[in-house]
């Protein structure tokens, strides 16, 4: 059963009204609620009904647009809450949404749970194409590339990319991690990836084993 501090949230975040939903984030984090129940149990389930009425056709893209906007509002409150200031650099990460692929909620979860473990990201945003991840790892010295995909038809760019690092050489200095709804393991085997995460605070752990191999 879902916390009382968490219904507000999740109506507001369907009903994409961005001041109620940073209103009652405030308000669960002030009645001591865990910020990463408050994501997971009210925020990202809201999101997931969102996707559900967009394809039952009774949200249309306008409407998860909003919902979007508010998402990253609450989000914005519960990032310093999730991301603990750490001294020592656990590993320099390039991220980023592939080309095609304007979904950047996840990834940007995924940027600040990395952080919280100290991470160093090169956030590159959405619609990445291959060559600007190539050249962000050659700048950056990355050790990791993370990509996401939310969508069936920009997963294939995320295959592109594998194949642009190899061709500029980087591929042995680079480990690479995949994740996003339509992303499976089998998928990140199948693309030649080195990891493969279903959630952001899984994605930690991923990127911190694939550092110690
Ligand atoms: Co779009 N959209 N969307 N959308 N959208 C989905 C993805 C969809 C599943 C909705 C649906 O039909 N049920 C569907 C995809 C269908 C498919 O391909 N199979 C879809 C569609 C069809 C589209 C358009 C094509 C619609 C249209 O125009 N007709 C269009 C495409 C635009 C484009 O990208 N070129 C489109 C547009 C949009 C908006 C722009 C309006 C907006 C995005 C705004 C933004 O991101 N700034 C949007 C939204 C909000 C959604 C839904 C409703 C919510 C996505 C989200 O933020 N979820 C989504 C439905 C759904 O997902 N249920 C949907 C919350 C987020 C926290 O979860 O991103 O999955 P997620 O991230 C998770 C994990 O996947 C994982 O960690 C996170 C949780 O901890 N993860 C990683 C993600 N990346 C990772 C990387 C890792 C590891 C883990 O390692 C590197």
């Amino acid at each position: 059963m879902m916390e009382d501090a968490l219904k507000p949230i999740y109506e507001a975040l369907i009903e994409g009204d961005h001041r109620g939903v940073a209103a009652h984030v405030q308000a669960a984090l002030d009645s001591g609620l865990e910020p990463e129940i408050i994501l997971k149990d009210g925020m990202v389930a809201a999101m997931n009904e969102v996707g559900r009425l967009f394809e039952a056709g009774e949200f249309y893209v306008p409407e998860m647009l909003i919902s979007a906007r508010a998402m990253q509002n609450g989000l914005a409150l519960l990032k310093p809450r999730l991301v603990q200031a750490n001294v020592a650099s656990a590993g320099k990460v390039v991220a980023g949404t592939v080309k095609g692929d304007l979904h950047d909620i996840g990834k940007n979860l995924v940027c600040m749970m990395l952080e919280g473990a100290a991470f160093e990201i090169i956030d590159l945003g959405s619609d990445v194409p291959a060559e600007k991840f190539v050249q962000a790892v050659k700048e950056s010295g990355a050790q990791i590339v993370a990509m996401s995909a939310l969508l069936t038809t920009t997963m294939p760019n995320m295959k592109e990319t594998v194949a642009a690092l190899e061709k500029a050489g980087l591929r042995r200095q680079v480990k690479v991690m995949v994740g996003g709804a339509p992303v499976t393991q089998a998928y990140a085997a199948e693309i030649g990836a080195d990891g493969y995460a279903a959630d952001a605070s899984k994605a930690v752990a991923v990127a911190r084993t694939l550092l110690s191999t």
